[in-house]
């Protein structure tokens, strides 16, 4: 009867494990920022378009709609059915050191995309992503070229309060910032990089200043821009090479449009394809290589037409035909 019961055992043992194999696909879970923008949903698809079954992956990309409660239920969701591979695009940079230790204990590799977090590099295998600081000094420096000294009040719609992007975006701007005398930054709201907050602070911001009270806005993201053209469009608010000052992040097809048009006069690129890389990493790591602990994904930045500068490229057709998102 016992040599009955350990075949049994030995047999149930086998077919489980001979099923978790069986279709032969690395189990990724993606825990996702949310929808909040164009460049949230271009990189989403990317994760769709790269990680298929027929590239050897199962994906299951979680939208936690900007709730950060959300997404850390979600990666300890995904560390209980055992997932090959957990990858996270953490909303905000605090809060993450309790689940990274428990995606650790349970031998789980784990990549930080796109945003960062604020927890030690020990606590996970990797990072993919941009630098969003040095975006907001490529913004900077840009706009002091373009000024050449002039005196500028400055308005900020920032981007989600906590995140890495809206973090570093103003780091790196207000870095540029102090070294211009000449420039007040008035105020910085967060418009939560999406058009409907762009508008809203744009909307806030001229009741409280007025047309005369800022000469310069500067937008964490293209949805925000496009917001806060919408508002100074209802005010009867000129924008773009003969009015307001526009800045802009992210340089997706419809903000790099606008820039060609003259209506942002800088964009400052964040690439959102970054599912290959992330892709590649696995591979290595799959293939039992050492990953370096940060790879990052190259930008630029792009200006109106009409205007010289050492800084940016500068739009035409031709840019706009060449960019692939
Ligand atoms: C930046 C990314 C930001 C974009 C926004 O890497 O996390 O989030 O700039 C997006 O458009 O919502």
């Amino acid at each position: 009867m016992k040599k009955l019961l350990a075949l049994v055992i030995a047999l149930c043992l086998v077919l489980g494990a001979a099923s978790a194999f069986a279709d032969g696909l690395l189990k990724i879970g993606y825990v996702q920022v949310g929808h909040e923008s164009d460049w949230r949903m271009a990189n989403t698809q990317n994760y769709f378009d790269v990680f298929t079954k027929d590239a050897g992956f199962e994906l299951e990309l979680i939208d936690c709609d900007n709730d950060h409660a959300l997404q850390l239920a979600k990666v300890r969701e995904f560390v209980q059915k055992d997932f090959d591979y957990i990858v996270i695009d953490p909303i905000q940079t605090a809060g993450w050191d309790d689940v990274l230790k428990e995606v650790q204990e349970a031998g789980i590799p784990c990549i930080i995309a796109d945003r960062s977090v604020d927890a030690s590099p020990d606590l996970y295998t990797t990072a993919v992503g941009t630098d969003m600081t040095a975006e907001g000094e490529t913004a900077g420096k840009w706009l002091a070229e373009y000024l050449g000294g002039k005196e500028a009040k400055i308005l900020v719609i920032e981007g989600s309060t906590g995140s890495s992007a809206a973090i570093g975006r103003s780091e790196g701007f207000n870095k540029v910032a102090a070294e211009h005398k000449e420039w007040t930054i008035i105020d910085s709201q967060d418009g939560d990089f999406t058009q409907n907050g762009g508008q809203q602070v744009m909307e806030s911001f001229i009741k409280t200043y007025g047309e005369d009270g800022f000469d310069v806005v500067v937008c964490h993201n293209d949805n925000e821009a496009y917001g806060a053209m919408d508002a100074m469009d209802a005010a009867g608010i000129k924008y773009g090479v003969d009015g307001k000052i526009i800045i802009s992040f992210d340089a997706t097809h419809e903000g790099l449009q606008r820039t060609l048009d003259g209506k942002i006069l800088c964009n400052v690129e964040c690439n959102p394809i970054q599912a290959v890389i992330v892709m590649n990493v696995i591979k290595a790591l799959q293939a039992g290589e050492t990953v370096e602990k940060f790879t990052l994904v190259p930008d630029e930045g792009f200006c109106a037409p009409g205007i010289e500068s050492k800084i940016v490229t500068v739009m035409s057709d031709e840019v706009l035909a060449g960019r692939k998102y």
